[in-house]
């Protein structure tokens, strides 16, 4: 048996934004029953914050990320054959405080209407207490911190 391909990384899309928790997603190119995870604080995964092995789904969630920290993440698969080659390496970066959806340094409108894009939604990045929904909750937490 061969070792699998490198997986392609899906989600967060290369510089995107997340909050304290995301989902990582990636798709297999050639299929394997197990991915290896690396989640650091550098390129070059010295500082490495999170670490998974042998996850039978093609995501991770990850809670208590840092405020204002750039991650950088990669995957591989591994099978019968053994580890596969790592992914290419993305990067994503926690926006810098609760509310400042669009990492713009203010909490002013242009937040409030990504905010209200998301209401009622799953989505992760505006879900502030992390209940798994953009509820009433989270607009109230929003509503706290709105203009500073
Ligand atoms: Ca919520």
């Amino acid at each position: 048996m061969v070792a699998p391909d490198a997986p392609i990384l899906t989600q967060p899309v290369p510089g995107g934004r997340t909050g304290p928790r995301t989902d990582l997603t990636w798709q297999e190119v050639t299929p394997f029953p197990y991915s290896r995870v690396e989640v650091a604080a550098d390129a070059a995964f010295a500082d490495v914050r999170h670490r998974a092995e042998g996850t039978t789904s093609l995501s991770l969630s990850l809670d208590s990320l840092t405020y204002g920290q750039t991650y950088y993440w990669r995957v591989r698969g591994r099978n019968g054959g053994g580890d596969g080659s790592w992914s290419e390496t993305n990067r994503f970066t926690a926006i810098s405080r609760p509310g400042d959806f669009d990492a713009s340094g203010r909490i002013d409108f242009d937040d409030f209407f990504s905010f209200a894009d998301a209401s009622g939604s799953g989505d992760l990045l505006h879900d502030m207490d992390g209940d798994g929904l953009v509820g009433f909750d989270d607009f109230f937490a929003f509503a706290d911190v709105f203009g500073s």
